[in-house]
C-alpha cells in the first residue's frame, strides 16, 4: 500500500528511496496491527476460558488529535482515562454493580500506535484505514466489543465504518455532543473532527443518527442535518425533549446501536477539560439517564474530545471521561 508522505519525502535524504520509506511504513503499521491482533486474541481466550460472557467491553485507545480545528490535546487522553478508570479514589464497580475488574466485563487491548506511525510519515487516509482495521481485529475475537478511547472526534468515522462493515449493515447512532460535527469538510479537511458525521452519513453507516446536546450549530450544520435526515436535539429545547431522550429504544431492524460521546456534550461546569468550552450543556446525570435507560443492543461506543491539557481542576474531567467509559461498559457487557 502506498503510504509515504510527499512532504516527508521532500525532507529525507535523496539516498533514501521511496520504496524504502514505503516498506518501512508498512512494517511499522504491521507491527501496530500485530500487537492489537495478538492482545485481542489473548484477552478473548481469557474471557472465553472464564465462561459465560456474551459481550465484553474491550478498550482500544486511539491517541489522535491532529484533526482538531483548535487544540490537539485529545491525543494525550487514552492513558489519562485508563488511569482514572482504575483510580483508588473510587471502587471498581459500576453504578448498577458490575465488577470492572472481572475480565468478562471489561478488558483492554491498548492503543493504536498513531503517533509512532505519524512520525514515519503515514498520512490520514492510511491512518483512518488502520483505525478501522484495528477495530475489526477486536471484533474478530468474540465476545470482545469495541469501546474506543479518543482522540478527537475524527476517529468516530473509521470506527463506525469498521463496526458496520464487520456486522454487515448499518446501525443506529446516538451522538452526544455540543456540536453536530457534520460540516462537509471543515477548513478543507474531510477528515476533520468537525466532519466525521458527514462521512458516516454519506457512507450509509447509520440508519438513524440522533444528535443530543447541540448548542453550537450554524446554518451549514442544520442544512447538512436536514440533507442526511439527522434527528437533531438542541439544548434550547431540552426540557421539552428530556422525557423522550431518557426513554429511547434504538437499533431494532438494524445491526444494533453505536454510542458516541463527545465529553463537551456536558456543560463545562461538569467537564471543563475539553477543547471547545460551550456553556449550556447537559448535566452528568442527564447523560446517565439517557445512556442507562436506552433500550438496544450496543455494538460499539466511543468517548472522545477529553483534553488533558485543559484538565486543570485536579484531573476532574479525566474522572468524568472515565465514568462515562465505566457506565458504557456496564451497558455493553452481557
Ligand atoms: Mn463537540
Amino acid at each position: 500500500m502506498k503510504r509515504a508522505s510527499s512532504n516527508l519525502v521532500r525532507k529525507i535524504s535523496s539516498a533514501v528511496e521511496w520504496s524504502t520509506l514505503v516498506d518501512g511504513q508498512n512494517r511499522v503499521t504491521g507491527a501496530s496491527l500485530t500487537l492489537i491482533r495478538e492482545r485481542a486474541h489473548l484477552k478473548a481466550e481469557q474471557v472465553r476460558a472464564a465462561g459465560g460472557a456474551k459481550a465484553t467491553s474491550c478498550l482500544l485507545g486511539v491517541p489522535l488529535g491532529h484533526n482538531s480545528s483548535f487544540l490537539q490535546g485529545p491525543a494525550f487522553a487514552p492513558p489519562r482515562i485508563r488511569e482514572a478508570i482504575w483510580c483508588g479514589s473510587t471502587n471498581s464497580t459500576t453504578e448498577a454493580g458490575k465488577e470492572l475488574a472481572d475480565i468478562r466485563i471489561l478488558t483492554d487491548v491498548g492503543d493504536v500506535q498513531i503517533q509512532e506511525m505519524r512520525s514515519c510519515g503515514v498520512e490520514d487516509e492510511a491512518l483512518m484505514q488502520i483505525i478501522s482495521d484495528s477495530v475489526k481485529l477486536v471484533m474478530d475475537q468474540p465476545p470482545l466489543t469495541p469501546l474506543i478511547l479518543g482522540g478527537d472526534h475524527s476517529i468516530s468515522y473509521p470506527v463506525v465504518r469498521a463496526v458496520t462493515e464487520h456486522l454487515g449493515g448499518p446501525v443506529d447512532v446516538l451522538h452526544l455532543d455540543a456540536h453536530p460535527d457534520i460540516y462537509h469538510a471543515f477548513e478543507g479537511n474531510k477528515f476533520s473532527h468537525a466532519s466525521s458525521f458527514a462521512r458516516i452519513m454519506e457512507g450509509g453507516h447509520a440508519r438513524r443518527l440522533l444528535q443530543v446536546g447541540l448548542r453550537s450549530i450554524n446554518k451549514e450544520g442544520r442544512d447538512q442535518g436536514q440533507k442526511y435526515g439527522v434527528e437533531q436535539y438542541e439544548m434550547r429545547h431540552f426540557s421539552k425533549d428530556k422525557e423522550k431522550l431518557q426513554n429511547l429504544k434504538l437499533g431494532e431492524g438494524v445491526k444494533g446501536v453505536y454510542i458516541s460521546i463527545d465529553v463537551d456534550c456536558l456543560d463545562p461546569a461538569f467537564a471543563p477539560g475539553v477543547s471547545h468550552i460551550e456553556p449550556g450543556g447537559l448535566s452528568f446525570r442527564d447523560v446517565m439517564d439517557i445512556v442507562q435507560n436506552l433500550e438496544g443492543n450496543i455494538v460499539g461506543a466511543d468517548v472522545v474530545e477529553f483534553n488533558p491539557q485543559r484538565d486543570t481542576v485536579d484531573g476532574m474531567t479525566a474522572m468524568v471521561a472515565a465514568k462515562l467509559v465505566r457506565e458504557l461498559t456496564a451497558k455493553m457487557s452481557k
